[in-house]
């Protein structure tokens, strides 16, 4: 993997970039549409390729491994050969998902012991297994078993969850380095930067991930239940010390303005379920601001769901019709919701990448995060 740094802007932090993998490239900043189980919920890959115009998307070590599992995955040559996406895939390692989803999860010092909430069968993940399931699994961009340390957990258990976390990337490292992709492609490993809300760990964690010279890092831990505040601050510790000549990555993040504060501090990429999932709750993000499309005041109103709106959908049905499909239960109602959030988000970062360019993200983005940010 490698990734070109293409424009500083001069009053802010933001970058443009390219990321250049065996499938494909990637102009950063970018958003990666999050496709858990292999699919990006409600939304085909002709979709997402063509109309929202993803060039990369996430899978979830979790939920791949115990379904469809690593045999079948094995078989069908990987994941780009299973869900038919041919550009490139990141899977995140499932430390987070263990901790948000599994049952009976325990630490130790080996790994992650936890039964699955599926169907209650015992598993343990340790840092080799999670780097030889991603090898399995074949995405371009793999990532490190770490501990996400919750946004309240006081220092004590903040140094002790990050004293893990690093023996455990050394621990990944070694695992990765030993082995090869199945494919006969390249994939590489990023390192999760951790520390809670503590700018002496955060410094520190950063440091860490810095001196293992990875193909890009990723900043995790955060929007977890700490103040917003909080966690710009911590991307701006993080981002002095994380190399400018690789990408950086935060994981999870977020509202589009939490996106749009993050590229202004030097953000490069970004995953989050929020698009798909408030979507298909009937929550529609647009430049005009937030609207619920349950809500009675849209039953007349006729007019395209969003106006130069970056998917067809936009255009082609109005905010009443997709209110009545919300209403009605109508599973075509999910699948307009997560293509017009996707085009949105896409849309939004591609934007930035190209006011960047021009040298005045400063201004625009000011004024996106206001719009953006509003209810209507
Ligand atoms: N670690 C991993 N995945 C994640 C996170 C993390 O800290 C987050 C936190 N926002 C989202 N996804 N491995």
């Amino acid at each position: 993997m490698d990734f070109k740094l293409q424009y500083t802007d001069g009053q802010t932090k933001a970058r443009a970039g390219l990321i250049t993998t065996d499938h494909g490239q990637i102009e950063t900043p970018v958003f990666m549409p999050v496709g858990t189980q292999g699919a990006v919920k409600a939304v085909h890959m002709t979709e997402l390729k063509n109309d929202i115009e993803a060039q990369i998307i996430l899978g979830n070590t979790y939920h791949l491994y115990l379904r469809p599992g690593l045999e079948i995955l094995k078989q069908a040559g990987g994941l780009h050969k299973f869900n038919s996406w041919d550009k490139p895939i990141l899977t995140d390692s499932g430390g987070f998902q263990v901790f948000s989803l599994a049952e009976n999860r325990k630490l130790t010092e080996e790994g992650a012991i936890f039964r699955s909430h599926i169907d209650g069968s015992k598993h343990f993940f340790t840092p080799e297994s999670v780097m030889d399931i991603q090898r399995v699994i074949g995405a371009d961009i793999i990532m490190a078993f770490d501990e996400c340390t919750p946004g309240d957990a006081d220092y004590t258990y903040a140094k002790k969850s990050l004293d893990l976390t690093e023996r455990w990337l050394d621990r990944c490292f070694t695992q990765f380095n030993g082995t090869e992709c199945e494919y006969g492609y390249k994939q590489a490993l990023f390192p999760i930067v951790q520390g809670c809300v503590y700018p002496d760990l955060r410094r520190r964690a950063a440091e860490n991930v810095a001196s293992k010279g990875a193909d890009g890092n990723a900043i995790g831990g955060l929007a977890v239940g700490e103040p917003t505040e909080k966690m710009y601050e911590m991307i701006e510790v993080v981002n002095e010390i994380l190399p400018a000549g690789k990408p950086r990555y935060l994981m999870g993040v977020g509202t589009p303005a939490n996106i749009l504060e993050a590229i202004e501090r030097g953000v490069d990429m970004f995953d989050c379920i929020m698009p798909t999932r408030n979507g298909r709750n009937g929550q529609l993000f647009t430049r005009n601001g937030i609207m619920n499309m349950r809500n009675r005041k849209w039953a007349n109103d006729f007019s395209p769901i969003e106006e130069n709106g970056a998917s067809f959908v936009d255009t082609l049905y109005t905010k009443a019709y997709l209110r009545h499909l919300f209403i009605t239960n109508e599973i075509l109602g999910l699948q307009i919701a997560s293509i017009h959030n996707l085009a949105f988000y896409l849309q939004l970062v591609k934007e930035a990448r190209e006011h960047i360019i021009a040298g005045d993200f400063s201004g625009w983005k000011k004024e996106m995060v206001e719009k953006v940010s509003r209810k209507i």
